[in-house]
């Protein structure tokens, strides 16, 4: 029979005391380097108490399968408690994100439709292809300002305008400028309001947060600052397209983005609509981008690569005459980069469910409404999915065309019916935007500088990456 799960190896009787260790080593920010070392000293499987956070780790792929399999029609992953706390304290509804249960399965099959579904992700080409079209002009004119024919810069500032733009006019179908030499001082804030919820957030997952706003903690009042800017700047958005349908100022030939298309069908309540939109614009900003930063960074170490990459693209381009949607179906290297991008450098730290039966793992009985949580980081051997085991380090995503996707999609995305909502934006706008790079420029970095990875709720680069784009 299988071991009880209080034999399960693991720190997990002394919550305070481990958090009181935890914060000494600088553990907020390093979640997945602690992760790592655990998994080292207690082996594939561990529990952890931290403060009032309890959690079980597991990393080997069995341990996923069987995990992933054990998910029923509602499933939960844990809710991150400050983002929850919010809510409760501003008296704002819950998207898609924060719900359960069957008010989560309407809701989530609704936007389905319309953010996710094959049908529809189509028209998000034109959208996403013109703001990526403006940000290769904007390198253009910023090529031509410098006197040595290049763009040299820390991209981070411009991803994320880039992001933002991105996610709104798909989710408005109106544009907000950010490619323009003048930003919106609103926009602006919306965007280091994005970063500032995500940094508060991590020193939050161990302390019920109403014990923080209780002691009145700076954590708690930045972070209900970031996302009262969030939501103000979501509400004027929404409020635009709104004046518009009722106006009739929008026609509905052409795609005039997902909000209006939720508004018309009348199928979800307002507040349920406006929610989920929120949660949409926050999360189109920081994942995209910081993927986005980091898939440059491996193809300017990878010059070989670059070039084979650029190659397919720009045979898919000649065979596809410009048509960016017949192109997006011949470009199986640059998805296969993308998926490579994300496996060493993943946006979620771990994938979790809760449980609703009792699972097996590592031979230990896992009792009901545990969470275990799958590590995300697949560069490691133990971790890596039926993908060849050899250099796990390595960027090389040919690896992913070797294995053939029969076998094993990516799971960055999550998996499942409670997978990322974003997918299809997500990739389709990374798509874009390499492929519009590559046609343009070359990549490069020039010192040989270690970028670490930083857990700031999602992983993000520890240190600014200085990339160069070159005119081909
Ligand atoms: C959930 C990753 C971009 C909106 C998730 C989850 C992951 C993830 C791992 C949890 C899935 C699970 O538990 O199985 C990513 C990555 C992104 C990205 C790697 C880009 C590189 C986006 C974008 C949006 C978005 C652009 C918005 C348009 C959401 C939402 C959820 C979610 C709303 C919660 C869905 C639910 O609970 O039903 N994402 N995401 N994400 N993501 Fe993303
Ligand atoms: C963080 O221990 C570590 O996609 C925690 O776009 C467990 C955990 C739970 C939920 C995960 C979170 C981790 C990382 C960030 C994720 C989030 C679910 C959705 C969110 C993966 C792994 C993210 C970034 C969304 C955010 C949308 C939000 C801004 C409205």
């Amino acid at each position: 029979g299988a071991r009880p799960f209080d034999q399960v190896p693991g720190e997990w009787r002394a919550g305070w005391l481990n958090l009181y260790h935890f914060w000494k080593e600088g553990g907020f920010h390093n979640v997945h380097n602690i992760m790592a070392s655990k998994f080292q000293r207690f082996g594939p499987i561990y529990r952890e108490k931290l403060g009032v956070y309890e959690s079980v780790n597991i990393i080997s792929p069995r341990d996923a399968a069987t995990l992933f399999r054990s998910e029923g029609m509602l499933p939960e992953r844990f809710s991150v408690p400050p983002w929850v706390a919010y809510r409760d304290y501003r008296n704002k509804p819950y998207g898609v994100l924060l719900k359960t249960g069957e008010a989560w399965r309407s809701d989530r099959l609704t936007l389905n439709k319309e953010v996710l579904s094959p049908q529809v992700v189509d028209s998000f080409v034109p959208l996403l292809n013109q703001v990526s079209e403006d940000f290769v002009r904007r390198a253009w004119a910023q090529v031509r300002k410098s006197s040595r024919e290049r763009w040299t810069a820390d991209f981070s500032h411009e991803l994320f305008r880039f992001a933002l733009e991105s996610v709104c006019h798909v989710l408005y179908g109106e544009r907000l400028g950010l490619l323009q030499d003048f930003v919106d001082p609103e926009a602006q804030q919306f965007i280091d309001a994005v970063t500032l919820m995500f940094h508060t957030t991590s020193p939050m997952l161990y302390v019920p947060p109403a014990l923080l706003r209780h002691l009145n903690a700076k954590t708690w009042r930045d972070h209900v600052h970031a996302w009262d800017a969030i939501f103000t700047q979501a509400d004027k958005c929404i409020q635009n397209v709104y004046r518009d349908i009722r106006l009739q100022r929008k026609s509905t030939e052409e795609h005039t983005g997902i909000l209006f298309s939720l508004l018309v069908q009348d199928k979800l309540p307002l507040d349920d609509i406006k929610a989920s939109v929120t949660e949409m614009m926050a999360g189109g900003v920081d994942t995209t981008s910081m993927t986005l930063q980091w898939a440059m960074l491996e193809l300017a170490r990878s010059p070989g690569i670059q070039e084979r990459l650029r190659a397919e693209v720009l045979a898919a381009k000649q065979e596809a005459q410009g048509d960016r949607v017949k192109m997006l179906k011949s470009i199986r290297l640059l998805k296969a980069t993308i998926k490579e991008t994300l496996r060493l450098h993943p946006v979620a730290v771990t994938l979790q469910r809760y449980t609703t039966q009792e699972v097996i793992l590592q031979d230990y009985r896992i009792p009901p409404k545990v969470n275990p949580g799958w590590d995300g980081c697949g560069r490691k051997p133990l971790g890596l999915i039926l993908l060849p085991q050899t250099l796990p380090e390595q960027f090389n995503p040919e690896r992913w065309l070797v294995m053939g996707s029969k076998h094993f999609k990516g799971l960055s995305f999550g998996f499942g019916p409670r997978q990322c909502l974003g997918r299809r934006i997500a990739e389709l706008e990374m798509q874009l935007f390499l492929m519009h790079i590559l046609e343009n420029f070359k990549i490069e970095t020039k010192r040989a500088v270690e970028v670490g990875t930083k857990f700031d709720l999602i992983l993000v680069p520890d240190k600014p990456i200085y990339l160069t784009l070159r005119p081909l």
